[in-house]
């Protein structure tokens, strides 16, 4: 039986992580068992983030690692029906979400005072109430960080919202008129898309990106596609 460490769900979605909703996500479209605890602290994680999983007695971090850890294992593969180009458009979507877009979805959720106003009193809500500000302070100033350092900390608001259009813009012609990224089916991509796409469209989480994404018709029609064939019980 595979474990998931992965943060609460909150929001309207099963999480408010990309990147914990890319992961199991892709644990349903395998159709893999898995049982879920919820963890608040990233740090408790083998590489100080979540998600993670235990699978066999090992610990395995990072979602790209657990899906190629995962497919190999259980000797499955999500992409078979892809050709070379098909698997490179794959990798180039997941990069995509996970590199690019959810560091923007983290800009504006963390960094801008619309976002942070919804995030910090849910996510710091377990923490004795003097504890807040501070433990709060602290992981913006984290999250202010590893996006400079991510070089996105350069740029001014309009600039950070034309990257995003560009992302949202190339997603929504990616998909086309076909119903996943993947195709007739869904495919690895699908669960990064999934993941960034509902966290801002299903999200109940308001900022800029939150609204631009919703302006895609077919983008919020694939997150309801994905939601109904994926996640609905
Ligand atoms: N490359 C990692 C990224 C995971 C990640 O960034 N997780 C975030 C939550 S969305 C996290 O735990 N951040 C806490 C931190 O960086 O301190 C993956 O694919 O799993």
């Amino acid at each position: 039986m595979i474990t998931l460490f992965q943060f609460p769900p909150a929001f309207n979605v099963p999480n408010i992580s990309p990147f914990c909703l890319k992961l199991e996500t892709f644990l349903r479209l395998a159709g893999l068992e898995y049982q879920v605890k919820h963890l608040s602290d990233p740090s408790k994680g083998p590489k100080g983030k979540l998600p993670f999983i235990k699978v066999d007695g090992e610990t395995i971090a990072d979602t790209e690692i657990i899906i190629r850890d995962l497919q190999q294992r259980y000797a499955f593969d999500l992409d078979a029906g892809l050709d070379a180009r098909g698997r490179g458009w794959a990798v180039a979507i997941t990069r995509l979400c996970d590199e690019h877009l959810v560091r923007l979805l983290v800009h504006f959720r963390w960094l801008e005072d619309e976002g942070w106003n919804q995030v910090s009193p849910v996510l710091f809500s377990a923490l004795p109430a003097p504890a807040r500000p501070l433990v709060g302070g602290l992981v913006r100033r984290k999250v202010r960080k590893q996006l400079n350092a991510s070089g996105l900390g350069a740029h001014s608001r309009d600039e950070l919202l034309a990257f995003a259009r560009a992302d949202l813009d190339a997603l929504d012609g990616l998909l086309g008129d076909v119903p996943y990224f993947g195709g007739a089916q869904p495919c690895s991509a699908d669960a990064a898309a999934y993941g960034v796409l509902a966290n801002l469209i299903l999200c109940t989480l308001e900022t800029p990106l939150s609204r631009m994404a919703r302006e895609y018709g077919r983008l919020v029609d694939y997150c309801d596609r994905m939601y109904q064939r994926v996640w609905a019980e």
